[in-house]
């Protein structure tokens, strides 16, 4: 909640605009990031110059592509040589600190709910006057810009309530991984103004068409593994995402406890490993990959990734990665706090 005092701060900022400035608004375009970025648009549009909404990365996810579309997001990609094009800058859902696009860029606001940076920016110096405000304990920035709104007294258009729903639900995995009361609160009062027929459409873009070929490897090559386990191999593919978005796939089948999906990117093999906690995946991916890469993750997905060169030199990869799978009693589990876990 923001007190008194916050909101007639927030409503002094906004009143003190410079009706001539050209805001940009910078993200690592996520859910969470985008909604923020609209809120903040509306919530200075109309104070300043212009604003825009500048991305640093690509968007790939076929449920932000759906997001930026149904809501129809207004983004360009950030670029460094147009940056006297404004004179004033926003950084939303990250610090300067989080990615080398952000460096030396004079942010006049900051809001976030990352833990701060021990070392929040070497190479960017805040504007002057800076606002920043990171609240660690929320669930999603897309919380605190619902309460800006609030505070202001600003009623989100059902696109921009729809976002901040989208943005809260993703960053707290619906509330299932984290998320406060106050990320509910928020959550609720935006249920009332989305539009919830578009909040779905967004949800059940999880493929896209380019995508389904590899379905049909996917199925083709699915062998059963023990344990109720299964297995499917896709050859080439061209990014990682998509081994885990067919993994992801096969946790919805009943009665499949585990599944193991890999392919190769580039010069890597990359195993995705999802679960229903029957048997713990992160385990099984470090005594089966441990030996000839980078494998770990928790018990209900996992991830490894070894370089081609070394299942090469054991012939057919696709044998390689299943005797693995198969034969795992064979080698020793070392697992300890500190192992690393790629990303799973
Ligand atoms: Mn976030």
């Amino acid at each position: 909640m923001l007190s008194a005092e916050q909101i007639a701060q927030l409503r002094q900022w906004r009143h003190d605009l410079d009706k001539t400035s050209r805001w940009c608004i910078l993200i690592n375009a996520d859910p969470d990031s985008m909604a923020s970025a609209m809120a903040l648009m509306r919530i200075i549009q109309g104070k300043v110059h212009s604003v825009e909404i500048a991305r640093i990365n690509n968007v790939t996810r076929p449920d932000n592509l759906a997001m930026i579309r149904y809501l129809r997001i207004p983004m360009r990609m950030w670029n460094p040589d147009k940056k006297n094009q404004y004179t004033h800058f926003a950084l939303l859902d990250s610090q300067p600190g989080h990615n080398k696009a952000f460096a030396g860029v004079p942010f006049s606001l900051l809001v976030d709910h990352h833990p701060m940076s021990e070392d929040p920016s070497q190479d960017s110096a805040f504007a002057e006057d800076a606002v920043c405000i990171v609240r660690p304990e929320l669930g999603a920035t897309s919380t605190l810009m619902t309460r800006f709104l609030q505070g202001l007294k600003i009623t989100p258009s059902s696109r921009l309530a729809t976002a901040l729903l989208t943005g809260i639900r993703t960053d707290t995995a619906a509330f299932g991984r984290s998320g406060t009361d106050e990320d509910f609160q928020a959550y609720r009062w935006l249920s009332k103004q989305a539009d919830l027929t578009l909040l779905r459409r967004i949800q059940r873009s999880e493929y896209l068409m380019a995508w389904l070929p590899l379905f049909t490897r996917a199925f083709q090559s699915l062998t059963e593994c023990p344990q109720n386990g299964a297995m499917a191999w896709l050859g080439f593919v061209s990014s990682g995402d998509l081994l885990v978005a067919i993994a992801d796939f096969f946790t919805k089948v009943h009665g499949l406890h585990w599944i193991a999906v890999s392919g190769i990117v580039a010069e890597t093999v990359i195993v995705i490993l999802r679960g229903d906690g029957s048997r713990d995946v992160g385990r099984l991916a470090q005594s089966c990959f441990d030996d000839v890469g980078e494998a770990g993750g928790h018990r209900n997905l996992a991830r490894a990734e070894f370089p081609l060169s070394v299942a090469h030199q054991e012939g057919n990869l696709e044998s390689f990665v299943r005797h693995r799978l198969f034969s795992r009693k064979l080698r020793p589990i070392r697992r300890t706090q500190e192992t690393p876990r790629p990303s799973a």
